[in-house]
């Protein structure tokens, strides 16, 4: 009877979820909830559906990192290895100079990436960097790379600069829920995050948004973290999920090495990978860290899922990353192609959006 009354429930979920105009910023946490109480056949079947409505979904978006800027950070997130807080073994280094910043993103357009992301590990970019940085921004995009930048808080005039720079994404990640953010993070809060995004997005940069699962959050964490995203008036264009890579030295790579039972299992980041397609279903899920770890066959999970970007190259920031060859491999073998152009976004609901296939803008489905 109980489980009845729950897929009447589901089903009405899913019918917003899939109808045409259907990007909703309304989810509520208990049918973000449902959603991931679902059978999980069920739900990475219907996931799947809301990825083929509104992408080509045989096709991968490739990125690489690019860390411009590594350690010393003064932040204390407790997950990352480049916090001082960290007795990670990752030594500081000064800002990249242009040239070997340009260099490095040629090699990654030569291997087929779109997407270059430099990161800095700033708690917030001074303003002596800045020059430095929109040269970055000019040289990569001249190139005909899609730029993405993440150096930490911005102040509205800096994102003004960077827009101005032509930068296209910049990433900046909520990383939790708002409940469990206090427990991961002390040096800032998720208020200061949503201000550095609303900065972001009001000088007309695309927004790149997402979390890490796996650091030992609750099911009620990870569903208050979609809920986050998902509930935002205009939706993040990329959504990069995480895999906590527990680093020996941070707060989590040793709370995960005490506790392994800690470790998500495969299923439920799969799960979040489905919820969050099905809550934003025009942007693109990343897979991001944690890939050099995860079985071929969960990957192939997360893309049946929805999710339709990667992080390619054998580094990620200070990790290591499943690289090209693997990744090659694994696309062959799965019959995946890497994205080749514009991301395939339908105009929805009014809102300008990339448009599927050529079609310029107002073509129906
Ligand atoms: N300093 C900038 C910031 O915090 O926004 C940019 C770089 S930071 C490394 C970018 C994101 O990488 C973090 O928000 C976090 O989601 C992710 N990340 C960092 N360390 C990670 C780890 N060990 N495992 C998984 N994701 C990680
Ligand atoms: C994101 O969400 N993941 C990327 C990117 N945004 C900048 C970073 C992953 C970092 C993984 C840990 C490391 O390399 O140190
Ligand atoms: Fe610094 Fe970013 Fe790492 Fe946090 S995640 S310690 S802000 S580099």
């Amino acid at each position: 009877m109980q489980e009845t009354a729950l897929m009447q429930r589901d089903a009405s979920i899913i019918a917003d979820t899939t109808a045409p105009t259907g990007v909703r910023s309304d989810w509520t946490r208990e049918e973000i909830a449902a959603l991931f109480d679902l059978p999980f056949t069920e739900l990475v079947f219907r996931a799947a559906e809301v990825h083929r409505a509104h992408h080509r979904a045989g096709e991968i978006q490739l990125c690489t990192l690019l860390s411009i800027k590594t350690g010393g950070c003064p932040e204390d997130c407790g997950y990352c290895s480049q916090s001082v807080k960290a007795d990670s073994g990752v030594e500081a280094t000064k800002l990249m100079e242009v040239q070997a910043v340009l260099q490095s993103a040629a090699q990654a357009r030569d291997a087929g990436s779109k997407r270059f992301c430099m990161g800095a590990a700033w708690r917030n970019p001074k303003e002596r960097d800045m020059p430095a940085v929109i040269a970055m921004i000019k040289g990569v995009r001249e190139m005909g790379l899609e730029t993405c930048m993440t150096l930490g808080m911005l102040t509205p005039g800096q994102a003004t600069q960077l827009a101005e720079a032509g930068l296209d994404y910049y990433n900046h990640n909520i990383d939790t829920s708002p409940e469990r953010y206090g427990d991961v993070i002390t040096t800032r809060t998720f208020a200061d995050r949503l201000q550095t995004l609303d900065n972001v997005r009001n000088a007309g940069i695309n927004v790149c948004s997402g979390g890490i699962v796996g650091m030992g959050e609750t099911r009620a964490d990870r569903v208050g973290f979609v809920h986050a995203l998902a509930s935002m008036e205009q939706h993040p264009e990329s959504v990069p999920v995480n895999a906590l890579v527990p680093v020996k030295g941070t707060v989590l790579g040793n709370m995960l090495a005490d506790t392994p039972l800690a470790k998500i299992d495969d299923i439920e980041f799969v799960r979040t990978v489905a919820v969050a397609r099905i809550t934003m279903p025009l942007s693109m899920v990343r897979l991001s860290a944690g890939r050099e770890s995860m079985s071929e066959a969960t990957q192939s999970l997360c893309f049946m899922a929805g999710a339709n970007s990667i992080f390619t190259g054998d580094k990620l920031l200070t990790a290591a990353n499943a690289g090209d060859d693997a990744d090659a491999a694994m696309m062959a073998r799965l019959g995946l192609k890497p994205m080749e152009g514009e991301e395939p976004l339908r105009e929805i609901k009014g809102r300008a959006m990339k448009a599927v296939g050529g079609c310029s803008g107002g073509c129906a489905a």
